[in-house]
């Protein structure tokens, strides 16, 4: 089993960014030796300190699907992915922020929008209620750029379509739309599978859970799908998935129950 989880309204609660109610369902996983993949549109930046307050040590995909990072003392796809420091290894799906960046600049005199490139820690507090640090490591992104979106929605469908020229698509966040080159939270998920059914020598079953609009293609890929119930909207469609499982409790409490009722169906116990 390998699990792949998002973070924001998921495994961290919407408003407060904690996952307290989710903490004994993950030991049991460590436990276990179950992987759980955070896959986010979190930066690599923030990603570090959260890891370290969750006590990860898994495999985790930066900003919706545009790379995964492997601690490199993990036996996960050794030989065909670069070590990139005496940290991690790293499978790269998009291009560097700064073509999209470049990409960007002639759009900006035509649509209405601002992106974090333009922004401040302030802006960025303000927006997402994250404190500053986190903030500030938010604004350090390598894949992506996320906008506030400040034209009309037929613009963001021309605005859609004019990136598709350059190879860039957007994907909608919780508060962002996303400008990114054609990677996502699935395809970084079914890679990381494949890795660890070499490792294993078998195939892998994947749970996935997600609260929002980028979850839709990883919760379509999974073999079991979670969609986490959000205090703050309602739970978006998963086309082609009448086995999706709703969770009853908000964030990381309905994420504990969710993990822990598939475990018990799937045998794996625990305490
Ligand atoms: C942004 O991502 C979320 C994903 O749903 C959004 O679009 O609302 C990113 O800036 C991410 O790095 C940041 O942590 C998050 C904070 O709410 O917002
Ligand atoms: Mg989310
Ligand atoms: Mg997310």
């Amino acid at each position: 089993l390998l699990i792949s989880t998002d973070l924001d309204g998921t495994l961290l609660d919407h408003y407060s960014y904690s996952a307290a109610a989710a903490e004994s369902q993950l030991r049991t996983l460590q436990t276990l030796d179950i992987p759980w993949i955070l896959n986010t549109s979190k930066t690599l930046a923030e990603l570090e300190p959260l890891r370290q307050c969750l006590g990860h040590r898994d495999p985790f995909v930066v900003e919706n699907g545009a790379a995964v990072y492997i601690p490199a003392e993990l036996p996960v796809a050794t030989t065909t992915c670069p070590q990139i420091d005496g940290r991690y290894r790293r499978q790269t799906f998009g291009p560097d922020r700064s073509r999209i960046l470049n990409a960007l600049a002639p759009l900006s005199r035509r649509y209405r929008f601002t992106g974090f490139a333009a922004m401040t820690t302030d802006s960025i507090v303000r927006l997402t209620g994250l404190a500053p640090e986190a903030a500030a490591q938010a604004l350090q992104r390598q894949f992506t750029e996320p906008l506030v979106w400040q034209d009309s929605a037929a613009a963001l469908d021309d605005f859609a379509a004019e990136l598709a020229l350059v190879g860039l698509q957007i994907q909608r966040g919780g508060r962002f739309v996303h400008v990114m080159g054609h990677c996502d939270k699935a395809a970084a998920m079914g890679w990381l599978a494949g890795r660890y059914g070499e490792l294993w020598n078998e195939p892998v079953t994947t749970l996935a859970l997600g609260d929002g609009e980028n979850d839709i293609g990883m919760l379509q890929q999974a073999d079991i799908a979670v969609l986490v119930r959000s205090p703050a909207h309602p739970p978006p469609a998963v086309p082609g998935r009448a086995d999706i499982r709703l969770t009853d409790e908000t964030g990381p409490a309905g994420w504990s129950q969710a993990v822990k009722q598939t475990l018990t169906e799937l045998g794996l116990g625990g305490p």
